[in-house]
């Protein structure tokens, strides 16, 4: 009755944001990332009869609030089951647009499907991860995935595996802290309220299938052209949602202009940012080094992380 799960975050390369079904969590867009490996959520799961609750643990500190871990037990196990500890480490900081969530619930999900036996297939534990947060279906593979609009679930695929196009990724930390609005607030702020919305939604289709063709012929250029144009155009949706949604800080944009500086000279980087501050500069391994010692040298930038693509996640 007990399991240890190890999953690394996620990075979309073409976004996630507004969703067609709040009570099942299901995305109005499809979506694309990567999976990253030298950062990961580790989360153990022990289910007890002796336990008078459920309880949370995260980076060993305990949660009051377990409700979005309990709703996705009861999910997979049903209501009648025992309750169960829950704790969860992180190697890199917790909601601050790095995808914490995405890394913490496919491994949760992973973790319940062990200890317990339930002998669910990937697809519908990528629903049960999907549900709690929609990031956390994506890394339920390795590589380069695609999650896929379905009629009342999602689909994941996975593109290519990490081992056939090592791409690397330099994420620049401007602010470490907990963000001002949470994912979901934001998403339901910007389909009720960002004049861009219903486009953004519409357009996503073409934005899947041009990345997807990029990602299959390993085809950098034509994917850094999509992917910063996708980003772009969710953070528009964010700008112009009422009040407006801001992540970016003032390093966010130097960062920019330093990586469409280092484009200008031939190296092969490219900039997405999430729903934070933080500037995540995908490249070919021999631009690594150059795109390391620009971006960290920018006013703001407290640290700098280096990743490849990495793996499903990986039962302990
Ligand atoms: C993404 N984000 O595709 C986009 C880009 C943030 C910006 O997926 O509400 O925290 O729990 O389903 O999983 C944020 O996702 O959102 C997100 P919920 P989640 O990566």
């Amino acid at each position: 009755m007990q399991a240890t799960v190890r999953a690394s975050p996620n990075i979309a390369l073409i976004k996630y944001w507004g969703k067609r079904d709040e009570k099942y969590n299901l995305p109005a867009v499809s979506s694309i990332s990567i999976t990253l490996d030298e950062i990961w959520t580790e989360t153990k799961i022990n289910f007890s009869p002796n336990y008078k609750r459920d309880i949370l643990t995260i980076n060993n500190v305990q949660q009051d609030d377990t409700r979005r871990v309990s709703d996705c037990i009861d999910s997979i196990c049903g209501e009648h089951r025992n309750f169960a500890c829950v704790s969860s480490k992180c190697n890199f900081p917790i909601s601050a647009g790095l995808a914490s969530s995405s890394s913490a619930f496919s491994a949760l999900v992973i973790a319940i499907n062990q200890a317990v036996n339930k002998g669910y297939e990937l697809q519908d534990l990528a629903n049960e991860a999907g549900k709690a947060s929609g990031s956390a279906a994506r890394s339920m593979l390795g590589g380069f995935v695609e999650l896929e609009n379905k009629k009342n679930k999602i689909q994941i695929n996975q593109l290519l595996q990490s081992e056939d196009w090592p791409l690397r990724v330099v994420i620049a930390i401007t602010d470490s802290r907990k963000k001002a609005v949470s994912s979901s607030e934001g998403m339901k702020l910007s389909s009720k309220t960002s004049p861009f919305y219903n486009s953004w939604v519409k357009n996503q289709s073409e934005d899947i299938d041009e990345a997807r063709k990029a990602i299959l012929s390993q085809d950098f250029l034509r994917l850094s052209e999509i992917s910063e144009h996708n980003c772009m155009k969710m953070h528009s949706v964010m700008w112009t949602s009422r009040p407006s949604i801001v992540y970016w800080n003032s390093a966010t944009i130097e960062c920019m202009h330093a990586i469409r500086e280092l484009q200008k000279k031939g190296e092969f980087v490219f900039f997405t940012i999430d729903a934070g501050p933080q500037i995540k500069a995908v490249c070919l391994p021999e631009s690594e080094s150059k795109v390391v010692n620009i971006l960290k040298e920018i006013r703001g930038v407290s640290s700098v992380l280096q990743s490849g693509l990495g793996q499903e996640p990986q039962i302990k």
